[in-house]
């Protein structure tokens, strides 16, 4: 790609800055989600008292949003919502964990565990997620308690995996470069360790510890009491992999190396995906590259940036409040002066670099160290049991090898990582011996091997759209256009969410579809390939038979017309299919 630098001045003359919506302001006329944070005793609420009440299945309505910084959302089954409510019954509760894994790494014990978790209190399955962590799905409120000790056992949590607080931190997963990769993994920890919030809520709530000393007002020296304005998403890159979608993080890092040795990091701000159907509003963005640091000054570089975000970011409307909207608002040259300003230094101009693409390299590969991976796909990340295909017990007896890393990646799938060359036969008999491959049972395109789908129904409160449970089948559809047109070996990346929230990071793949209703699609085409490049929507609030003929056409006239090396997305904005798609950073519709 062209690499995208902003040259920016450290020197440009101060901007009238409107604080009307920021920090600064009194506590009521903020948004009802910042009087909680304030008045929450630094994240704890009421939540250890509601988890003994035995008359409902659901928590007090505070403390479920509260125990999103625990990692804990409160669902209900959708597909038994009409048929509970018909009975007069309360909806079937359950709950969602997500843990904190910083970078995907995850040690064959803590696999272990989640396997153990999963097939205990999850309905015998968990989740690999797009930020390369893992959620159970189906936990009732009385089992919670017995899986955060479970996890606390193999050094795990889920503190800060949901919430008003820096996320999961991404790391790329490059295989080839084992040991660029660790550098750069190592400095993901670091960072994740440094922003993850400090109360000590967390144990008091699930482990009935008692705080050191009483909460004061250093609880929490950077985030105080009303933390982020909204969720802070940060990623490092490794080029040439953009796996981690960089341009989608609020605070990305772009590896810089020379000879193999992780030198510094290109910093790109102000990505992000979410958006709201008929709300132009809301809208994604890209990140702009905004120059370079060397490696000692990440932290302090995380504190300004996020820092900016905390002060500035719109604590009145929430639908308002992530950093794209804080850049949009104040303006890239503000944002990056009072990033500098709080470094006390002006960013280096950005360093060069190239991505070819932001899916995951399947197969197996030999590092620069000499240990091999393998790279798995596993279809939208569901680790279960499926008839003629045990992959939850295969990866099972793999872990229980110990002979491998399991590296979690930003695309739901997993690589078997860090394997001694002499320990190799040994997995792939157990890969052989529970048909495990990257031949996926419903088909294998290159398509399906590039394709996500967020979770949406029946868990997500806010699917509109199935997503996790039609794609499958909706790419058996494609693969039969793929295989006319001769294209099945062509990879093309595809993405679908069951609403616009955009968790499966759909506005950067080339073939994208986001739920309206049941049944009911936007359709996007031309993201770029390696996730440089918004698409567009094409058409709105589709059925399949729409989705389908648009593909057929396009894919058609892709495989007579395309330039030797053109990717999909690139031609069908070349061939005039998505005239409106620009090398633009965001886009509403
Ligand atoms: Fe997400 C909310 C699932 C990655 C943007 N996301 C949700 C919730 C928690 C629904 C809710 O609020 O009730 C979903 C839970 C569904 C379920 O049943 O499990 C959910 N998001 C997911 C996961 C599991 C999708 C997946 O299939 O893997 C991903 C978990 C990541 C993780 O491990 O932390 C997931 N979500 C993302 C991403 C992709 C990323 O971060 O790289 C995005 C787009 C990037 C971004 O944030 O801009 C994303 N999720 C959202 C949004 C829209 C935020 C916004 O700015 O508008 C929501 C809704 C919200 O926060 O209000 C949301
Ligand atoms: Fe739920 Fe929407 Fe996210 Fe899918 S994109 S998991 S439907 S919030």
């Amino acid at each position: 790609m062209a690499t995208k630098m902003t040259k920016t001045s450290p020197a440009a003359a101060p901007v009238e800055v409107d604080r009307s919506r920021d920090i600064s302001q009194p506590l009521e006329k903020l948004a009802p989600e910042e009087r909680l944070k304030f008045n929450s005793d630094y994240l704890a609420g009421s939540i250890a008292e509601d988890l003994i009440d035995e008359i409902t299945l659901a928590v007090d309505e505070n403390n479920n949003k509260l125990m999103k910084f625990h990692g804990i959302y409160q669902q209900d089954d959708r597909d038994q919502r009409d048929e509970r409510r018909l009975q007069k019954l309360e909806p079937y509760y359950t709950f969602m964990l997500r843990g904190r894994m910083p970078g995907g790494v995850c040690t064959p014990q803590q696999w272990l565990k989640m396997d153990e978790i999963g097939r205990t209190y999850g309905n015998e399955q968990f989740r690999l997620t797009t930020r390369q962590t893992f959620q159970f799905h189906y936990l009732n409120r009385t089992a919670l308690r017995d899986v955060m000790l479970g996890l606390r056992e193999v050094g795990l949590d889920s503190k800060a995996a949901c919430g008003d607080v820096a996320r999961t931190v991404m790391s790329g997963v490059h295989p080839g470069l084992s040991k660029l990769h660790k550098q750069v993994y190592e400095q993901a920890q670091i960072a994740s360790d440094h922003v993850i919030h400090k109360t000590s809520a967390y144990e008091e709530v699930w482990f009935g510890e008692k705080p050191a000393q009483p909460r004061g007002e250093n609880e929490e020296p950077f985030y105080g009491k009303q933390y982020m304005p909204r969720k802070f998403k940060i990623g490092f890159a490794v080029p040439p992999s953009n796996d981690i979608d960089i341009y989608s993080q609020d605070l990305g890092f772009v590896a810089i190396a020379s000879r193999g040795r992780l030198k510094g990091f290109n910093v790109v701000i102000g990505g992000g995906m979410g958006r709201t159907d008929r709300a132009p509003e809301t809208y994604p963005r890209l990140g702009d590259v905004i120059g370079y640091i060397d490696v000692e000054q990440l932290l302090p570089t995380i504190e300004a940036v996020m820092g900016v975000q905390r002060d500035y970011g719109d604590r009145v409307t929430r639908s308002h409040a992530r950093f794209k909207y804080t850049i949009d608002d104040k303006g890239l040259d503000f944002v990056t002066g009072e990033i500098e300003r709080r470094l006390g230094v002006p960013l280096a101009p950005a360093k060069a670099f190239k991505f070819t693409a932001n899916g995951d390299q399947l197969g197996w590969t030999t590092g620069d160290d000499g240990l091999e991976h393998f790279t798995l796909f596993i279809e939208n990340g569901r680790v279960i049991n499926r008839p003629g295909h045990p992959l939850m017990d295969g990866l099972k007896a793999i872990a229980e090898t110990e002979k491998c890393v399991f590296r979690l990646t930003p695309n739901q799938s997993v690589i078997l990582s860090d394997i001694a060359p002499v320990d190799r036969p040994a997995i792939e008999a157990l890969l052989a011996e529970h048909a495990i491959t990257n031949t996926p049972q419903k088909g294998r395109s290159a398509l399906r091997l590039n394709s996500m789908a967020c979770v949406a129904m029946p868990t997500c409160a806010l699917a509109m759209a199935e997503s996790e449970r039609y794609l499958p089948d909706l790419i058996t559809r494609i693969e039969g256009l793929l295989e006319k047109n001769g294209l099945t070996e062509e990879p093309i990346t595809i993405r679908m969410t069951g609403c616009p929230n955009g968790c499966a990071r759909p506005y950067i793949a080339e073939i994208a579809l986001t739920g309206r209703a049941p049944g009911k699609y936007n359709l996007y085409l031309g993201g770029g390939f390696h996730g440089e490049r918004l698409n567009k929507m094409v058409r709105e609030n589709v059925g399949e038979d729409v989705i389908m003929e648009v593909l057929d056409d396009t894919l058609a006239r892709y495989a007579q017309e395309r330039q030797p090396g053109e990717r999909f997305g690139d031609f069908v904005i070349r061939a005039g299919f998505v005239a409106e798609v620009k090398e633009g950073r965001h886009f509403n519709d």
